[in-house]
């Protein structure tokens, strides 16, 4: 059996952790050769995100500094620390369906990473807005012309890797650009990339990526990722990731 490690980033989150969290597909996991255990790395939330993820026995960890960047950083940062053959990372607002990890970690092997792709799937009522959408098509776009790398949907928040793939990635994002250098980074270090199409439905509770001033943060980051490949130092020290010590429950 795979060990499978699947990571939730949460701010605020009570509605999406509640839905998401009955529908990962335990058994079909097993089925398929995978044992899963889920990751909640939660930016301190104030409702009743934490305490879902205790219920659920899932493991908490608290994130170092502020941001889904960093947050997944965190959480990578733990993964590395633990035994674990392959990570599937999606956001925990409920747009993503859980039960389509079993497509993404059936890719693995063949490619290192695997990006569940919106743009080419199914997006249903009300999930993504006309600003997003173009902005989604359009970061992808310049993502192909400046790296030469086929990617349908750049800033996805379904993505797979293997552990060895994971290790790899250098990255010092600290929001919402944390997508894009993941691909910069993927690419630089010569991992295959593959897709699936995925369905995408309307978000339970707010919206923290604000389209303009993110969009462009995410420009930001593929134009400078072009020209220095390789990340200055971080705004957070990496010694200062959480390796959950402090705040884990389980
Ligand atoms: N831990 C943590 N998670 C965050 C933070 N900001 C956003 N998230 C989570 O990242 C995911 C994506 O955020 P969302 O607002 O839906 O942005 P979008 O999907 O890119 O529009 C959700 O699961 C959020 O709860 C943060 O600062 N810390
Ligand atoms: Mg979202």
């Amino acid at each position: 059996m795979k060990s499978l490690l699947i990571l939730l980033p949460t701010l605020n989150e009570e509605g999406g952790l509640s839905k998401i969290a009955t529908r990962i597909p335990i058994e079909n996991l097993r089925e398929h050769g995978w044992n899963p255990s889920i990751l909640v790395v939660d930016g301190d939330s104030k409702d009743k995100t934490k305490q879902i993820a205790i219920e659920n026995r899932f493991k908490l960890i608290q994130q170092a500094g502020k941001g889904k960047g960093a947050a997944l950083r965190s959480g990578f940062k733990y993964a590395l620390s633990q035994k674990f053959d392959a990570l599937v990372m999606l956001d925990a607002d409920a747009t993503y369906d859980p039960g389509d990890i079993i497509k993404l970690v059936a890719k693995l092997g063949k490619f290192d990473v695997v990006i569940g792709d919106r743009l080419n799937g199914e997006l249903k009522d009300e999930s993504m807005g006309v600003v997003n959408f173009f902005g989604n098509h359009a970061l992808s776009w310049i993502a192909r012309t400046l790296f030469s790398e086929d990617i349908g949907d750049l800033c996805t928040g379904y993505w797979a890797f293997t552990k060895k793939a994971l290790s790899t990635l250098e990255l010092n994002s600290m929001s919402f650009e944390i997508e894009a250098e993941m691909f910069c980074s993927s690419t630089k270090n010569g991992l295959r990339i593959g897709s699936v199409p995925i369905s995408y439905s309307k978000r339970e509770g707010e919206a923290k990526l604000g389209s303009l001033t993110d969009g462009g943060r995410i420009l930001r980051k593929l134009l400078v990722r072009r020209l220095f490949p390789t990340p200055a130092e971080s705004k957070i020290n990496n010694d200062k990731l959480a390796l959950g010590s402090d705040n884990e429950s389980q």
